[in-house]
């Protein structure tokens, strides 16, 4: 079985570029990696996301829940379980805790409920290492702007939203959670993930130990 790491936290965090980080050190390292954001990484989840974050329209928070949770299911089992089965390092742009801290914190829906309706999308697949980014909703939103992203459905919520996502990301903890201070630079940002890694997953630096 291979090794699962997922990068979490608020928009502009900088978990995208930890992740494309993460895997180019990885594979320099000789491992074998598969890198996935989401949603997204199939043509299930990537249709699904199109809708969940670009749709004009006004959408149930349920059916918004689905979505995310259809494009989650379709990635398990057709990317990242097999990618696992084969050894790889699997390292994941989000996973279930943007799930609770999104739908849940954020949009008001049951925890308990989303709870169960993650472990019917995952098989209850969880990661061995979970880096959450942390970042002030403000220098998150700057980042942002500074790489003149196109603001999704999600970017355009109110800030009270997204202080719930954020207090719901810094009250994460668990096994595995490991939460990064992500105002620092990027190259220490990279330093800390990586000690990280290498504690959490006992990974050799010439192939999965
Ligand atoms: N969503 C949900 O509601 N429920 C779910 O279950 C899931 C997702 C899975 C996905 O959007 C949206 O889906 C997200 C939650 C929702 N909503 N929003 N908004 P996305 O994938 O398009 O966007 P994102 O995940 O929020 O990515 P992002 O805004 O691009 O943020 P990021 O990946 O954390 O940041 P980045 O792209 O790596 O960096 C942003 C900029 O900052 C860039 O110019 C970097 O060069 C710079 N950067 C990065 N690190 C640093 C440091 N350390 N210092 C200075 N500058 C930095």
């Amino acid at each position: 079985m291979g090794v699962f790491i997922v990068v979490e936290g608020p928009e502009g965090a900088g978990k995208s570029t930890l992740v494309r980080w993460l895997a180019a050190r990885l594979v320099a390292e000789g491992h074998q990696v598969t890198a996935v954001r989401q949603p997204g990484g199939t043509p299930v989840a990537e249709a699904a996301r199109k809708v969940a974050l670009k749709f004009p329209h006004e959408m149930s928070p349920v059916a918004e829940l689905f979505l995310f949770l259809a494009a989650r299911a379709d990635l398990v089992q057709r990317v990242i379980r097999p990618a696992l089965e084969a050894g790889q390092v699997v390292v994941a742009d989000r996973f279930d805790l943007s799930t609770m801290a999104y739908q849940v914190a954020g949009g008001g829906l049951p925890a308990e409920d989303v709870a169960h309706a993650i472990r019917l999308a995952t098989g209850g697949l969880g990661p061995d290492l979970m880096l959450v980014l942390d970042v002030p909703v403000e220098v998150g939103r700057a980042r942002q702007q500074a790489a003149r992203k196109v603001q999704d459905r999600f970017e355009r919520q109110d800030d009270a939203f997204h202080r719930r996502v954020l207090e719901a990301y810094r009250r994460a903890a668990g096994p595995g959670v490991v939460h990064v201070d992500a105002t620092q630079s990027k190259k220490a940002v990279q330093d800390a993930a990586w000690r990280e890694v290498m504690a959490a997953t006992a990974l050799s630096t010439r192939g999965v130990s």
